[in-house]
């Protein structure tokens, strides 16, 4: 018999994977799912010919300069990739792969519920009640902003910005969108293209971003850009926090520069920026993009197809560059 590949798992995955990975590979497991340090994951991954990572493990060109030799693939569970420096794994011959696809949907509904959570002052609304300081209706009470007929900037339109427009569009808002390239018209589904982030935002009633975090669009949203927004537009952020410049955003929802903002993402996460606390006029969840049963079990067993069509010789479908 072949002998099992052993795989270092860097967190707990829910329990179908994990009975896959018991199944099918010796796991080392971290069971109390702290957050492993680099030199934690060199260690561990002692022998192990694969690892599943996740975002926020610091997987940086140091940390996979020293993984052992055995290691051949990682895959992380994510789509996003910010956290893994995928050239320098290139240049040791280890294969990368992401879980792109299985997240869409749910991250795009998580992006309308941050958005209507921040048009509709949802923040506001439960903390009267759970204080129990709710003395009833009134007509101008907690008044926020209606959707219908508004426009969406979308900035990033692959796979999650193409869905947050689907859902968008059930709520009549008029869709909108920058990206690198123009997408065909059975794509476009009748969505205006802009050429610049700039022409998209000046006109932008609700602005969500959806690009990675590379060097290029690290701090996207700053306070030159900030300014480009109308007084009333609503920022969403389901993509990840370093595109933005907490400390411009803070001030802009403080000063009423910008009307509300809705986020699941932060720079540095777990650490938030203590501004966004004191704000009612933010709407904050702990990165819950993809967080339900369905999306974390799809994950993991995307991560696993792909590490199992590499170790078998097959074409992985989810390879990184
Ligand atoms: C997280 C994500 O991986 O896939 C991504 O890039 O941001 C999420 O799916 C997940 O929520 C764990 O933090």
């Amino acid at each position: 018999m072949v002998p099992r590949k052993r795989l270092l798992i860097t967190r707990r995955l829910t329990e179908a994977v994990l009975a896959r990975i018991g199944r099918d590979y010796e796991g080392v497991l971290n069971t109390d799912d702290r957050p492993l340090t680099g030199d934690e994951i060199v260690a561990r991954a002692e022998g192990c010919d694969g690892v599943i990572c996740a975002p926020g493990d610091p997987l940086d060109g140091d940390v996979v300069s020293r993984l052992p030799d055995s290691v051949r693939a990682i895959a992380t569970f994510s789509v996003g990739y910010d956290h893994l420096d995928v050239a320098a794994a290139k240049q040791r011959g280890i294969r990368a792969f992401n879980t792109p696809g299985v997240l869409t949907d749910s991250t795009a509904d998580i992006t309308l519920l941050l958005l209507l959570g921040a048009a509709r002052r949802a923040f506001e609304g439960q903390r009267m009640l759970r204080a129990g300081q709710w003395a009833g209706w009134t007509p101008t009470q907690l008044l926020g902003r209606s959707l219908a007929g508004k426009r969406l900037g979308i900035l990033g339109m692959g796979r999650i910005g193409n869905a947050v427009a689907h859902r968008a569009r059930a709520f009549e808002l008029e869709i909108h969108y920058c990206n690198r390239h123009r997408l065909g018209a059975d794509r476009e589904l009748g969505a205006t293209f802009h050429t610049s982030p700039r022409e998209l935002m000046r006109g932008a009633d609700f602005f969500s971003l959806h690009c990675p975090a590379t060097p290029e669009t690290h701090h996207f949203l700053d306070a030159e850009r900030i300014d480009w927004l109308p007084d009333h537009a609503i920022v969403v952020n389901t993509a990840r926090g370093a595109v933005v410049d907490d400390a411009a955003l803070i001030d802009a929802l403080r000063s009423g520069r910008i009307a509300a903002a809705g986020l699941d993402v932060f720079e540095g996460e777990p650490d938030v920026h203590p501004g966004y606390r004191a704000l009612d006029n933010v709407y904050i969840l702990p990165h819950m993009g993809s967080a339900t049963i369905e999306t974390r079990d799809a994950m993991g067993h995307r991560a696993l197809d792909n590490l199992d069509a590499f170790f078998a010789g097959r074409n992985p479908p989810d390879s990184i560059e």
